[in-house]
């Protein structure tokens, strides 16, 4: 089976700690995600707008924009069988007082401070991760590293 690509983001407010960042990459690991792709960044206050740009109008953008420019973020690529639902599992629901609830164990549940500062991001559908992918990693190319690469990760 063809593995399937996510981007995954660890937050400026979970790189901030080096606890939870080395939680964070010990899960992916453990979860059987193979990192295609992993760099270190920080966003300009205008990345941070483009890449959220469906949100704007609404009540949380300025605070949303503003905190994921407010220092450096780790992006993956990851591959894995249902990479993107699975991801999306481990993180949890948006809202980390929602996540405490409902889904314990998640990432936002156990790592997240707030509806904004809540550690991770995860691509929502095979072309949210298409364009978030191309977003971090332009010199990345979907069709070349299926081509070149992914045989490679099988087992
Ligand atoms: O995809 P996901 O990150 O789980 O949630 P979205 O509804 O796409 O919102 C993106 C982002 O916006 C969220 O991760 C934090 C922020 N946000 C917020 O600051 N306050 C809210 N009430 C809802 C979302
Ligand atoms: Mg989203």
């Amino acid at each position: 089976r063809v593995l399937q690509l996510t981007l995954a983001v660890i937050k400026p407010d979970a790189v901030a700690h080096p606890l939870m960042m080395e939680a964070l990459h010990q899960k992916i690991l453990d979860n059987d995600f193979k990192i295609v792709r992993c760099k270190d960044l920080v966003w300009e206050r205008q990345d941070s707008e483009k890449f959220y740009a469906e949100h704007s109008g609404r009540f949380f953008y300025q605070r949303l924009v503003e905190f994921m420019s407010s220092g450096p973020m780790r992006a993956y690529v990851l591959a894995r069988e249902d990479a993107i639902r699975h991801w999306r599992g481990l993180m949890g629901p948006t809202k980390v007082f929602r996540a405490r609830y409902t889904d314990p164990n998640s990432i936002r549940a156990q790592f997240g401070l707030t509806d904004t500062r809540n550690t991770t991001h995860g691509s929502d559908s095979p072309e949210s991760a298409q364009r978030e992918i191309s977003f971090f990693f332009p010199d990345f190319h979907t069709a070349d590293w299926m081509e070149k690469e992914e045989p490679l990760f099988r087992s």
